[in-house]
C-alpha cells in the first residue's frame, strides 16, 4: 500500500514546493523522529517514571508516553499500546510540552493590561457580568467556548453561565469547524453520531476523501489509511493538488463549492446504472423515490460543466464507488464543512453511503473527520447549542432528566438553545450583547471577515479573554484576562473522531498563578455566590460522573465506564458503553452495525435541496477564488501555541506564501518568490508568490496561520448549522 502511494507521487507530482516537502517531510519524521532532534532525552535528566497522556492539538487523540522526573514532565513519546496511533506522532505532538514554556504565557490576571490578584479578578468579573445582566436582562452577557479544553470542563462553563450565572447565550469556535456535520447528522441519523472506528482507515477498499487534507491536518489518521493492505483506490475531491492529492489513486479538482452538483451527478449515476444497494434502501432508509427523482436533473452533461470535470471522469469515479465494490468509506472535513450548502453537502455524501449500503459494516461509513482534540465533547458535553449529553433545551421531559442527573433545579435551565457564534456577534453589534467571555479560542485570528469582528469586540463593554498566552489577538483586546493553564498542566477528558474518550493527566505546574480552566470555574461558582449548586463539581472525575449520568439512554450513553481508571486502563473508551455493556467492550467499535439508526422510526433520511451559486463568486475586480485552510503539520491554527516551539519553526516558511498558478502568474508579472498584494473588498495584505500547478487558474491558496488572513474573508453561512464558508473569497493579486 505504501509503495502505491509512493508510485503515484512521484507520477502526478509536479515540481517540490515547500508545502509537498513539508507533507513529505512529515512522513520521514512519523518513521525517523530521532532524526529531526524529537524525542531526545538529556543524559543527566534520564526520567524515573512514565505515565500516559491523550494529545491536545488535534481530533485524532494520540497516546503519548510523558517521561516525569521528580514527578514533573521531562519529555514524551508516542504510546506504542494506543489502539489510536500505535507508537507514531506527528511534529505538534512531538513538541506538545516545549510549546509550554513560551515567555509569553498568562502568569497573573490582566485588568486593562495591569497584573492584579485573582482575588480582585473575579470580584470584577462578576461584578460587570452581575450589573450587565441585570441592567440589560439575561441576553446581554455571551460566552464562547471551544473544542480545546477537557469536556469536564467545557461542561462546568456551559453550566455554571448557563445554570449558575442566568446566561441564556453561548456557543464554541466548533461552529467554525464541526457545525455542518452536528446539523447534518441530527437530520439524516437522529443523532449527532460520526459511525466510525479508525480500524475503518485500513479496512476499506475504496476511501473517498472529500475536502480533506490529511497528509497534512490528520496525518496519523494518514498512517492508517497507509497500513491498509487492501491496495485500496483512494479518491480525494479538492480543489486543489494536495498532498493527500498527490498520494491518492484518482483526484478530482472540482471547481470549488461543486461538491453539491458532483455528488447529486455520482447518485444520478448510480441510479441509472443500477448501482444501489436496494435492500439496504429498503430496509433501512425513508426518502429514497423522492430522492432518485430529484437526482435525475443532474445528467453527466450539466455535472461535467459545472464542476469542471470531464465524462470519463465521471464515470470512472461512479465505478469505483457503486454497489458490488466491497467497502466504501466517505470521509469528509472542512472542504465541506465550510461552505453555503455545507450542511446539504454532507448530507449528499451521506446520501452516497446509504445508497450503496456503506453504513455499518468494517471499511465503510460517512465518516466527518473532527478537528479539536475535544471538538466531539464539545459537541455533547458544552451545552450550548444542546443541552448536556445531545438533549433539547425546548423539550420539558429532557430539562427535568438533566436537572436530576446534574442535581440542579429545573428553573434554572434556559427554555430555549443558544444563538448561533454569528448571531452572537451581530447582537453584539446591534448592541443587545454587552460582554463576550472568550474561553479557548482566538477569534480576533480565526473568525471570518476578521476586521468587522475585532470593530463589534471593541465596541463591547465588557471583554473577557481566558487563555494561555497573554499575547493572542483576542486577549490584547480584552478588559480582563484570566490565566490558564493549559494541556499537561491540567487533568481531564478529551472526546476523539471516532467517539473515543481519553484522558490526559496533570504532568507540570502552571506558570505564575495560572489556573485550571477547573479551577477558575469553581472560583467564580464561589464569587458569583452560586457554588451551592456545584456542591458535587470538586474534581473532574466527580463532573466526568455527572455527565455520564446525563447520557442515560441517548445514543451517546456513557454509563458504562467505570471512572478514570478504566479509560486509562483500555487505551481509550469509544461512546456508546451502556451499564450492561461494561463486560465486553472491544477496542474498535462502529455504529449502526443492525441498520437501526437514532430517528423515531429508526431509519436514516435522505435529505437534499437544490445547489445555489456561491456568494462572493470571481468577478473583474476581483477575478481569482481565494481558497484557505492548513498550512503545515507543524502550525496549529491560530499558532498562540505551535509558534513558540524551535523545532516546529524549522519546518514552516519564512513569509506568508501564496500559492498561484502559473498561468495567472504570467498574466499578472508575478514570478516565482515575488513579493506580492493579495486584495479583496475588505482588506489587502503582502505574501510572497509561489507558483505552482497545485492550484488551478483562477483559484489561489492562503493558510490560516497568519492573523491577516481572515481580513481579506468573505462572510457567508450555511443556512442550516451557521458555519462560516472561509474558503470561497473573491480577491485580485497584484505585483508589488
Ligand atoms: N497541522 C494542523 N492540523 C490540524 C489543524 C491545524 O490547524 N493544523 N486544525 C485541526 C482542525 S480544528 C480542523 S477542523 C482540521 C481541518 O482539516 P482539513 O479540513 O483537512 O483542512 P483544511 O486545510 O482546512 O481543508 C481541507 C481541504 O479542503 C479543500 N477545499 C477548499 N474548498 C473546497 C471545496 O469547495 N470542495 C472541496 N471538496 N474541497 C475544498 C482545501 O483545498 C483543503 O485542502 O484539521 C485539524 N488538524
Ligand atoms: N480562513 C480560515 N479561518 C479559519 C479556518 C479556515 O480553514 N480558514 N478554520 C476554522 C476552524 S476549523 C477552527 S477550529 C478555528 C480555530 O480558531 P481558534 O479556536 O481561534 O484557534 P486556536 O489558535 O486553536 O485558539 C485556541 C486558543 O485557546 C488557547 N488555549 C489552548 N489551550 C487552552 C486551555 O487549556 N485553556 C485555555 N483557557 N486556553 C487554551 C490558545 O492559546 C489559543 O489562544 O479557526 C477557524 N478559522
Ligand atoms: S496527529 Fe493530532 S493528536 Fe496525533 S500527535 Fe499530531 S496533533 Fe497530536
Ligand atoms: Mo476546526
Amino acid at each position: 500500500m505504501g509503495q502505491k502511494c509512493r508510485e503515484t507521487e512521484m507520477l502526478t507530482a509536479p515540481a517540490m514546493t515547500f508545502r509537498e516537502w513539508t507533507g513529505l517531510l512529515t512522513a520521514d519524521l512519523v518513521r525517523e523522529p530521532a532524526k529531526f532532534g524529537l524525542g531526545q532525552v538529556p543524559s543527566r535528566l534520564l526520567p524515573d517514571a512514565t505515565t500516559k497522556a491523550v494529545c491536545g492539538f488535534c481530533s485524532t487523540g494520540c497516546g503519548l508516553n510523558i517521561h516525569l522526573k521528580d514527578g514533573a514532565a521531562i519529555n514524551l513519546t508516542p504510546d506504542p499500546d494506543y489502539p489510536v496511533n500505535l507508537g507514531t506522532a506527528c511534529p505538534k505532538g512531538w513538541e506538545a510540552l516545549s510549546v509550554l514554556d513560551a515567555p509569553d504565557r498568562a502568569r497573573m490576571p490582566l485588568l486593562h493590561g495591569k497584573e492584579v490578584d485573582w482575588d480582585t479578578a473575579l470580584r470584577y468579573f462578576c461584578d460587570q457580568m452581575k450589573r450587565i445582566l441585570d441592567q440589560h436582562g439575561p441576553e446581554a452577557a455571551a460566552f464562547l467556548s471551544t473544542g480545546q479544553i477537557m469536556f469536564e470542563e467545557m461542561a462546568f462553563l456551559g453550566v455554571l453561565a448557563k445554570f449558575g450565572m442566568g446566561m441564556i447565550h453561548g456557543d464554541g469556535n466548533t461552529r467554525q469547524c464541526m457545525a455542518t456535520a452536528v446539523t447534518a447528522y441530527k437530520e439524516s441519523f437522529g443523532f449527532d453520531a460520526p459511525p466510525f472506528t479508525y480500524a475503518d482507515f485500513e479496512e476499506s477498499d475504496v476511501l473517498v476523501f472529500i475536502g480533506a487534507n490529511p497528509c497534512i491536518a490528520h496525518p496519523i489518521m494518514w498512517q492508517r489509511v497507509l497500513k491498509n493492505k487492501r491496495q485500496p483506490e483512494i479518491i480525494v475531491v479538492d480543489p486543489r493538488t494536495t498532498e493527500t492529492a498527490m498520494a491518492a489513486t484518482q483526484h478530482y479538482a472540482i471547481k470549488p463549492k461543486s461538491d453539491l452538483t458532483l455528488l447529486y451527478g455520482l447518485a444520478h449515476l448510480l441510479v441509472r446504472e443500477g448501482g444501489v444497494d436496494q435492500s439496504f434502501v429498503v430496509a433501512h432508509t425513508n426518502g429514497f423515490d423522492a430522492f432518485a427523482a430529484f437526482v435525475a436533473a443532474f445528467t453527466p452533461e450539466r455535472v461535467c460543466a459545472e464542476t469542471g470535470l470531464s465524462i470519463e471522469q465521471l464515470l470512472r469515479f461512479v465505478q469505483t464507488i457503486q454497489n458490488g465494490t466491497p467497502r466504501v468509506s466517505f470521509w469528509w472535513t472542512m472542504g465541506v464543512n465550510q461552505g453555503n450548502q455545507a450542511t446539504r453537502t454532507a448530507q449528499a455524501i451521506i446520501n452516497l453511503a446509504l445508497m450503496t449500503g456503506n453504513i455499518g459494516k468494517p471499511g465503510t461509513g460517512a465518516n466527518s473527520i473532527t478537528g479539536q482534540c475535544n471538538a466531539m465533547g464539545s459537541r455533547l458535553f458544552s451545552n450550548t447549542t444542546n443541552l448536556l449529553g445531545g438533549h433539547d433545551f425546548r423539550n420539558a421531559a429532557h430539562r427535568e432528566k438533566i436537572a436530576k442527573a446534574t442535581g440542579i433545579p429545573v428553573e434554572r435551565i434556559p427554555e430555549r438553545p443558544s444563538l448561533a457564534y454569528d448571531q452572537i456577534i451581530a447582537a453584539a453589534d446591534a448592541g443587545t450583547v454587552k460582554a463576550i467571555w472568550f474561553v479557548a479560542t482566538n477569534p480576533s485570528h480565526s473568525w471570518i471577515d476578521q476586521n468587522e469582528m475585532n470593530r463589534i469586540l471593541d465596541k463591547l463593554d465588557f471583554l473577557v479573554v481566558q487563555d494561555m498566552y497573554c499575547t493572542t489577538e483576542t486577549a490584547k483586546r480584552a478588559h480582563l484576562v484570566l490565566p490558564a493553564a493549559g494541556w499537561g498542566e491540567k487533568e481531564g477528558c478529551f472526546i476523539n473522531s471516532e467517539r473515543r474518550i481519553g484522558y490526559s493527566p496533570k504532568v507540570r505546574r502552571a506558570p505564575g498563578q495560572a489556573l485550571a480552566d477547573f479551577h477558575i470555574f469553581r472560583l467564580i461558582a464561589h464569587y458569583w455566590g452560586c457554588e451551592e449548586l456545584f456542591r458535587d463539581w470538586q474534581t473532574p472525575e466527580a463532573v466526568f460522573r455527572v455527565l455520564q449520568r446525563c447520557t442515560e439512554n441517548q445514543p451517546c450513553d456513557i454509563t458504562g465506564i467505570d471512572g478514570y481508571a478504566q479509560v486509562r486502563k483500555l487505551g481509550g473508551i469509544q461512546w456508546p458503553l451502556r451499564k450492561d455493556e461494561r463486560l465486553k467492550i472491544k477496542t474498535e467499535r462502529r455504529l449502526f452495525e443492525d441498520g437501526k439508526f437514532y430517528t423515531p422510526d429508526k431509519r436514516a433520511k435522505f435529505v437534499f435541496d437544490a445547489p445555489c451559486e456561491a456568494p462572493d463568486q470571481a468577478r473583474d475586480e476581483f477575478p481569482l477564488i481565494l481558497i484557505t485552510g492548513r498550512g503545515t503539520s507543524a502550525q496549529w491554527h491560530t499558532e498562540t501555541r505551535t509558534a513558540k516551539s524551535d523545532v516546529l519553526a524549522k519546518m514552516i516558511p519564512e513569509k506568508l506564501m501564496l500559492d498561484l498558478n502559473a498561468e495567472d502568474a504570467q498574466r499578472l508579472k508575478v514570478r516565482d518568490g515575488m513579493s506580492v498584494r493579495v486584495i479583496s473588498p475588505r482588506a489587502e495584505l503582502t505574501a510572497k508568490a509561489r507558483l505552482t500547478a497545485c492550484v488551478k487558474p483562477g483559484e489561489v491558496y492562503l493558510p490560516m496561520h497568519d492573523h491577516r488572513v481572515n481580513q481579506l474573508t468573505h462572510a457567508s453561512f450555511d443556512p442550516h448549522s451557521r458555519q462560516p464558508s472561509y474558503k470561497h473569497s473573491a480577491v485580485r493579486v497584484e505585483a508589488v
